[in-house]
């Protein structure tokens, strides 16, 4: 089992997990569970195990995935509309949020809204928004006023693997950073 096998894993969970579990006929209870048995047997096919499934948890980059039980779903990230179950958290006071310069402007007219996803996704660290902004093209990186949005009512999640998620930041919480 190489890396590359490992990341392709990951990606196919990904899809079936977070946005079209139909792909193998795979069903996903309403807080995004799906019964490990039943994935094993529907993505033979396509060459998964149930080594390989339980390697890419536990070695996954991101932790994007976890198995509880006989149950497995993805952490965050989806577009399916299932719930979660996470608790409203209070954020640190700065949250980041890389994105490519293309979107710009558009998000300072309109602040940052969660598109195909469940959730806009925040980081903590600079770092972590960077990577996340660079798969969109040439990167730049929103300061999000996480303690201004919070004492204003808006509520903010903490994902199993770390990932911030709130449904909007509005503009005037949105600051570019240069
Ligand atoms: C942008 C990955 C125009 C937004 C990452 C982003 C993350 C707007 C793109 C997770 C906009 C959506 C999520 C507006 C937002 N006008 N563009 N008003 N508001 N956008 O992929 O945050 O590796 O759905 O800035 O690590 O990039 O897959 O969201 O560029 O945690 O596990 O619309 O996905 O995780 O793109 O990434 P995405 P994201 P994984």
């Amino acid at each position: 089992m190489n890396n590359k096998n490992i990341k392709q894993t990951s990606r196919f969970l990904s899809l079936l997990l977070r946005h079209k579990p139909e792909t193998i006929g795979l069903k996903l209870d309403e807080n995004g569970w799906a019964d490990m048995d039943e994935l094993i047997k529907k993505s033979k096919k396509r060459g998964l195990t149930r080594a390989l499934i339980e390697r890419v948890v536990e070695q996954d980059d991101k932790q994007r995935f976890s198995i509880e039980g006989n149950r497995i779903r993805a952490n965050q990230g989806h577009s399916l509309a299932i719930d979660l179950g996470l608790k409203a958290v209070t954020p640190p006071e700065v949250l980041y949020h890389g994105t490519a310069i293309r979107f710009l402007d558009s998000i300072m007219k309109m602040g940052l809204t969660k598109q195909k996803r469940q959730y806009v996704h925040l980081s903590k660290e600079i770092e972590t928004a960077t990577h996340v902004g660079m798969r969109h093209g040439k990167v730049v990186i929103l300061e999000v006023d996480a303690k201004g949005m919070y004492e204003a009512g808006y509520l903010f999640y903490l994902s199993e693997n770390g990932v911030w998620l709130t449904d909007v930041v509005p503009k005037e919480f949105l600051r570019e950073m240069v």
